[in-house]
């Protein structure tokens, strides 16, 4: 299957078969057939007879190869971190645990924005000049729209065509995985791998909508909003509560005859941010202007990032904050065990369509269903069905 024809990018588990068979499906765990996704199977071309598949690797492997910066083993680490196959998750913890300790001593970037405001642009802008002054740049994308259309995965890669061919750069798109939980679970733990290989910066790129956007926001050091003028989403960004979650907002494509507008959407953001809470204890929000076509205001912008960060290094609160996210990403993990623990009890299983009937002819309320459903996970013999 792997002729000369077909590029097999290095995000594209082997036995995918051709990358673009990769981009539109979603595709089974490793070794299963899809993860529980409605429709979409494995196709048969997909599949490569077994002895044609890299043998698979050990822990130590992983681990030795990832803080070697073997690139080809970081990118196998991170698809056993995002394979949703039950055998991968023991492995995939245990590599996570020993790689824990060499992660951290990085910056984690946040950058979301309405789509199309810039923001793959600008990584690629800033993030070719971070590798030149020779930090190693890791970007990762968190796209909610990946699991059902596929989201703009190749989108944002086409968008940094030069980053991705940089060899202090590595950038990982979504994975396709349906939940935001799990896509969050999985960037998380994808930014641990990229840390413990050596990444001194991490972008994560999200699509301006809400949810994704707080699930960013709990996994970075600074949040950044990438707005546009005249898009008439200073209100929007207001609304939505965004502006008191970021700490930076750029005004990106000020350049051409957009220059004076985006200046002016400057002002008016730094106007407003007055009369907002700021995001992060002791540091004032602050709006810039730039563009990721000039590289104008560029690095006024990162040198903002590097101040947010010795402010927040000496004040504490950096390290306050990663602690606070080590926690609730705990009890995130806690609940969403806890979740599939429940639904994947047989008896829940077994009984969950008899009380889903039940529930839409009226005869139990939604409260009794609950308690009854939480009564049959405690049950330790199985229950036959209750009708
Ligand atoms: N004039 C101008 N156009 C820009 C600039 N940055 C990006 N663009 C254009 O804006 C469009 C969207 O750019 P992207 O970088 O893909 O935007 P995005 O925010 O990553 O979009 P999604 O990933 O789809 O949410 C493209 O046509 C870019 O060429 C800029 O600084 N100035
Ligand atoms: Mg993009």
């Amino acid at each position: 299957m792997n002729d000369s024809t077909h590029h097999h990018p290095e995000w594209v588990p082997e036995h995918a078969g051709t990358a673009q068979g990769f981009t539109t499906n979603v595709m089974p765990g490793i070794k299963s057939r899809h993860d529980g996704l409605p429709g979409v199977g494995a196709t048969r071309a997909m599949v490569r007879p077994p002895s044609a598949r890299r043998p698979e690797l050990t822990v130590d492997a992983y681990v030795d190869g990832v803080l070697a910066g073997d690139r080809s083993i970081l990118a196998r680490a991170i698809t056993l971190v995002e394979s949703n196959a039950d055998r991968h998750q023991d492995q995939a913890q245990e590599m996570l645990t020993r790689l824990v300790p060499y992660a951290g001593k990085t910056i984690r970037v946040g950058i979301t924005g309405v789509p199309g405001a810039g923001k793959s642009s600008l990584i690629e802008t800033l993030g070719l000049r971070l590798c030149e002054r020779g930090h190693k740049l890791a970007v990762l994308a968190v796209d909610p729209s990946s699991s059902v259309t596929g989201g703009s995965i190749l989108g944002d890669k086409t968008r940094m065509e030069l980053l991705s061919r940089n060899r202090n750069a590595y950038i990982r798109p979504s994975p396709a995985s349906g939940v935001l939980g799990g896509v969050a679970r999985k960037s998380r733990e994808t930014m641990i791998v990229c840390e413990a290989a050596g990444f001194d910066v991490i972008f994560v790129e999200t699509v301006g909508v809400g949810q994704s956007e707080i699930t960013v926001r709990s996994m970075v050091d600074i949040f950044m909003l990438l707005q546009i003028a005249g898009a008439g989403d200073e209100l929007q960004g207001i609304k939505k509560g965004i502006m008191e979650r970021c700490d930076l907002i750029a005004v990106n494509k000020a350049d051409g005859d957009n220059k004076l507008r985006a200046e002016a959407a400057r002002v008016d953001y730094q106007r407003i941010l007055r009369y907002l809470q700021p995001s992060t204890e002791g540091w004032k929000t602050q709006a810039l202007s730039c563009s990721a076509y000039t590289g104008e205001g560029i690095d006024a912008l990162w040198a903002a990032v590097e101040a947010f960060r010795a402010n927040t290094v000496a004040s504490g609160v950096f390290e306050k904050r990663r602690q606070q996210q080590n926690l609730d990403w705990t009890h995130n993990l806690v609940l969403e065990q806890i979740k599939r623990t429940f639904y994947g009890n047989p008896n829940v299983r077994m009984n969950m369509p008899a009380i889903e009937q039940k529930i839409i002819g009226g005869q139990i309320s939604p409260t009794q269903a609950a308690s009854l459903l939480l009564r049959l996970s405690m049950l330790e013999e199985l229950q036959t069905p209750l009708c």
